[in-house]
């Protein structure tokens, strides 16, 4: 290894080590409560409830189903914090259905990800790429996660959403959600 190659690699090292980021969400495990279900740190929609049923961690996860409406409809518990504009983000979930309430059908549940600037208009969204279907394995979590996505110019807010999608096959069963993270990867 010459001497570049070897400043490289403590370039790296250092950069990896100082990376250690903390997450920004609060209430990540979903313990905290009130009159609503969620603690105050969440906004929830369509069926979004709060339940001690096969947690990832502590007693409690998002548990998410869709509305059987008919039609193309969501789900979903979501959290804002403010952005930092030129800042990548990561966020990830931990995601699981139960062979008892399956997922069926078109319905599927991902987490995603939205800027906003002051005057509440979206500037940027991105979902991830792996999604809970009614492929995945029942009865053990996996990660959902985005592994980038800078804040653009003029960010003012961040929010991050989990969510359930139900097609218009109505298709049953329920998500569970767990241990969302989200962190400032890089500038
Ligand atoms: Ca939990």
């Amino acid at each position: 290894m010459n001497r570049f190659a070897f400043a490289l690699c403590l370039f790296f090292v250092a950069a990896l080590s100082g990376s250690a980021a903390e997450n920004i969400l609060t209430d990540s495990s979903f313990e905290g409560s009130s009159e609503s279900g969620f603690s105050t740190s969440y906004i929830a929609f369509g069926n979004a409830f709060r339940e001690g049923n096969t947690p990832h961690t502590g007693e409690f996860a998002a548990k998410l189903f869709g509305n059987f409406s008919g039609a193309m409809n969501w789900s979903g518990v979501s959290q804002d914090v403010p952005a930092d504009p030129g800042a990548i983000y990561a966020v990830q979930v931990m995601a699981r259905h139960n062979s008892n309430d399956a997922l069926q059908g078109e319905t599927c549940a991902f987490i995603k990800i939205e800027f906003y600037n002051d005057a509440g208009e979206q500037l940027a969204t991105a979902e991830s790429k792996s999604r809970l279907t009614s492929d995945s394995k029942a009865d053990m979590y996996q990660p959902l996660k985005i592994a980038g996505i800078r804040a653009p110019e003029g960010a003012a807010k961040l929010r991050v959403v989990l969510l359930l999608e139900q097609h218009e096959d109505n298709g049953s069963g329920a998500a569970y959600m767990d241990d969302v993270e989200l962190i400032k990867a890089a500038r």
